[in-house]
């Protein structure tokens, strides 16, 4: 074969319709010449991980043409564009969503099937980008697959951790961390950007120095030096040839040597500068909600921000847009107060280096943001200490104190000699060690600020930011929290995806409410004997994956009670645990006791740093030893702790459950987004009226969800009349017995010192009002027990929460806040993809 120009030219052309052809035959072509060419690989000695790598490179080049012209008809047709800034994203796999979200599913199982594959041990091989912790990393993940399947022009910008959220092993029944190293194997869906960088300063000092026109300006002398490199992972809407990107920032050191220390002889003190630098985006912090005050943390936050700004700035630029128009062509969301640093980087951006003036610097950054609170509890809200935040970022400290300078005299001209007013509302809190108030700054810098279900929005507006939304009313809203229905039930759960498909036609994936249309089917006993068999088939398919994990037989007739998030004494898995203790207790007395066999799955990790929440798991573990060896009681009860709790398990578990445990001290959890995933895959709730709960059962029906405990503000009264758990224990002599139980070591061998620490902070302390409920959560857990008796009403209930979950997809959240936060419009993108 001669090597000519045309020859070559030839190939390439048919290479190209190789590289994007949709049917079967050219997705072959696609996977064999990856083997090849980019992973150089013999197919008879190709696994099943090379495959993977070869399927995803492939999907990938067919994203890529939608890919560039979404980017290249968003910057033709200078439309406005949602920047959404998270620390966060807990994407899960992408090659199933991407198969699914472009139409290639089908096509992908036939051209594996061809090279003797399968698709599912295929997809099983990807490992897990878990750059997130839990509720806030997963809700930004849904947010950009609604973004991107409703057309809107957007971006996510975060942090290219290298090692993501830990593996939780369980050991002896302790969780154990392993690090997360899921950038081994290499990230087929990744392009970086080499070009796209920016270098961003840390610590050192502030000087003032007259420009050319004599006006006084500020310089930053930074005492270290990081550049960012971006990194760009395609996200492809579903049913539509938008592909949005979520662009990840990752540090580098500025030089490879720093040859001053490197002259001196100090070569080791130039290869630690280096790895210095490079250490910035090395981990993702594993706290769920405690706020830390690392500095590194510090550190990563400014860093992915200014990188995000200084981008958005050249693609300005680029645009020949003026850089006084910036919020016209951004809304800048902040998700939580993690980016909240922005507001200040926005404004030196503008005053040191663009040179505007104050005023209009701080018109545009308050046009431009717009604030995410996730949490109300207190030790989530982040500060940092002054001297620290003085030392590594001096310029933004001035800045501040300007922007305070300026918003407590707004505060004092508003609300004339209440300086008590004043104090309270500071960006710069003077109690105890003076601090930098974070969740203040995102308030002070953005026009809208919302909560993320009504009772928490609520409780925002009347408590953590009380002043802020009696001096700004209307910079208040709420944007209930939504999951993405196409990871969440089409990838999850493919049996009743069919059923679905066949009853209602296929707009339910992108019209939720359309699932409406299921109650029109609910009295057909043949549909509702489908539905039966779907679940079972869900909860054999999970029974099976606990059985390798933990060696627990679970039998999928029992009725599967599921609470999966993480492990945190406000989310009451101890609650739970109490009311298994319960039942073992009783079924021990009274062996003939008529109670229905349930299978108890928890799933969940906890922060290597809380004690407490690993002693949960513990015990978790400990009651299940127990129990499951137990003849006596195991065919009734059996309990199992699923490990490592992540994006991939979680679309096993949904499916599988028959009863949601949202059982949270109400007031505490923000909204939940695990309650609508269970909800859309049919479980019903057991529940206190606490976050999107409350939204829940308003819609599914108040005869369709099980409600207990005290209310928000019931619990508020008891905490400020002086709450005494020892009270509650008086009352109840089976709620001591349980607690006696597990303080006298009967499930630890004797150990009566393992589990104290957790009994006595319920007896003596008790924060989150576990022993105040208890008694109303154990007489409802006997409601749901009668209700499973009759499988008739459980399956229409069941029905009827798919049926009516409509509200909670992130469809509806996102049109919500392209509406009435960003003003931001769908912009179509065609990809004239032949
Ligand atoms: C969570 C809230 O706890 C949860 O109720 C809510 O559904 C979710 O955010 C999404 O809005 N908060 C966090 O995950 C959180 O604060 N995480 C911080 C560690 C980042």
């Amino acid at each position: 074969k001669t090597n000519t120009p045309t020859t070559s030219q030839g190939a390439a052309a048919v290479g190209a319709t190789v590289r994007v052809g949709l049917d079967p035959a050219a997705l072959q072509q696609g996977i064999v010449d990856h083997l090849r060419y980019s992973i150089g690989q013999l197919p008879a000695l190709a696994t099943p991980a090379h495959y993977y790598r070869a399927l995803a490179l492939a999907v990938r080049d067919r994203l890529q043409d939608r890919w560039i012209r979404t980017t290249e008809t968003y910057f033709e047709q200078e439309r406005k564009l949602a920047c959404y800034l998270s620390a966060e994203f807990l994407l899960g796999p992408h090659l199933a969503n991407n198969l699914l979200n472009l139409g290639l599913e089908e096509a992908a199982r036939g051209a594996l099937a061809a090279l003797g594959q399968d698709l599912d041990t295929i997809i099983d091989c990807e490992p897990e980008p878990g750059l997130g912790n839990g509720g806030l990393g997963r809700l930004a993940a849904c947010y950009l697959d609604s973004l991107a399947t409703l057309a809107y022009p957007a971006v996510g910008y975060g942090i290219r951790y290298e090692f993501g959220i830990f593996a939780q092993q369980i050991r002896d029944g302790w969780q154990i961390e392993r690090t997360d190293k899921w950038l081994h194997a290499g990230n087929p869906w990744e392009i970086a950007k080499p070009d796209i960088c920016y270098e961003v300063n840390w610590g050192g000092h502030t000087e003032t120095y007259a420009d050319e026109a004599g006006l006084q300006r500020v310089r930053w002398v930074p005492f270290r030096v990081v550049k960012g490199l971006a990194y760009d992972t395609p996200i492809q809407g579903f049913g539509v040839d938008t592909c949005n990107t979520l662009r990840l920032w990752s540090a580098e050191a500025v030089e490879s040597f720093d040859f001053q220390a490197f002259n001196t002889g100090d070569y080791f003190e130039a290869v630690e500068a280096k790895l210095r630098s490079e250490t910035v985006t090395k981990v993702l912090y594993p706290n769920d909600e405690p706020a830390i005050g690392k500095r590194l943390r510090l550190a990563q936050q400014y860093f992915f921000v200014s990188c995000s700004l200084q981008d958005m700035l050249r693609i300005l630029d680029l645009a020949g847009v003026p850089v006084e128009r910036f919020a016209e062509r951004y809304a800048v969301q902040l998700n939580d107060t993690h980016p909240s640093i922005g507001v200040a980087e926005l404004m030196r951006l503008l005053i040191d280096e663009r040179h505007l003036d104050w005023d209009q610097a701080w018109a545009i950054t308050v046009a431009a943001f717009g604030y995410t609170n996730h949490t109300l509890l207190p030790e989530a809200l982040e500060t940092w200490s002054l001297p620290l935040f003085r030392e590594c970022l001096p310029r933004h400290l001035e800045i501040i104190f300007e922007i305070n300078r300026r918003f407590l005299d707004q505060v004092r001209a508003r609300f004339p000699g209440d300086e008590a007013r004043v104090a309270r509302m500071s960006l710069i809190g003077e109690v105890g060690d003076k601090q930098v108030r974070m969740a203040h700054l995102a308030s002070v810098g953005s026009h809208a600020i919302n909560g993320v279900a009504a009772l928490h929005t609520d409780l925002l507006e009347n408590s953590v930011l009380a002043d802020f939304h009696e001096l700004w009313p209307e910079r208040f809203s709420n944007k209930t929290n939504g999951v993405t229905p196409r990871r969440f039930l089409a990838l999850a759960n493919p049996g009743l995806r069919a059923l679905l498909d066949r009853t209602l036609g296929t707009d339910w994936l992108v019209d939720l409410t359309a699932l409406r249309r299921l109650e029109a089917h609910i009295e057909d006993p043949a549909f509702r004997s489908e539905w039966r068999a779907i679940k079972h088939a869900n909860k054999r398919r999970l029974a099976d994956y606990i059985a390798t994990q933990t060696g627990v037989e679970l039998d999928p007739n029992w009725l599967f009670d599921i609470q999966v998030k993480r492990i945190h004494e406000y989310k009451r898995q101890h609650l739970n645990l109490l009311h298994i203790l319960t039942l073992y207790r009783r079924l021990k007395a009274d062996p003939g006791l008529g109670i229905p066999p349930r299978a108890f799955i928890f799933g969940g990790k906890a922060a290597p740093g809380y004690f407490l929440a690993k002693r949960i798991i513990k015990l978790i573990n400990a009651v299940a030893g127990t129990i499951n060896a137990d003849p006596e009681v195991n065919e009734r009860l059996k309990v199992a702790f699923v490990p490592n709790f992540n994006v991939r398990n979680a679309e096993l578990i949904y499916p599988a459950a028959d009863l949601s445990e949202q059982i949270s001290t109400a007031g505490k959890e923000a909204s939940g987004t695990g309650n609508m995933k269970f909800m859309l895959n049919g479980a019903l709730t057991i529940g206190t009226l606490d976050g999107a709960n409350v939204e829940i059962r308003e819609q599914v029906g108040d005869e369709n969800f099980f409600l207990f405990g005290l209310t928000a503000d019931e619990v508020a009264r008891l905490q400020r009349q002086g709450y005494r758990s020892a009270d509650w224990l008086d009352s109840h002599a089976e709620l001591r017995a349980v607690l006696d139980m597990i303080g006298s070591g009967h499930f630890a061998s004797g150990d009566s010192e393992v589990f104290r620490p957790l009994v006595e902070n319920l007896t003596d302390s008790d924060p989150f009002l576990v022993l105040a409920d208890y008694a109303a959560y154990v007489a409802c857990q006997e409601r749901v027990a009668s209700a499973w008796s009759d499988p008739e009403r459980w399956t229409r209930m069941a029905i009827l929460n798919t049926a009516r979950c409509g509200r909670f997809s992130s469809d509806r959240a996102i049109r919500e806040y392209a509406d009435e936060i960003w003003g931001l419009q769908p912009v179509a993108v065609s990809a004239h993809i032949a």
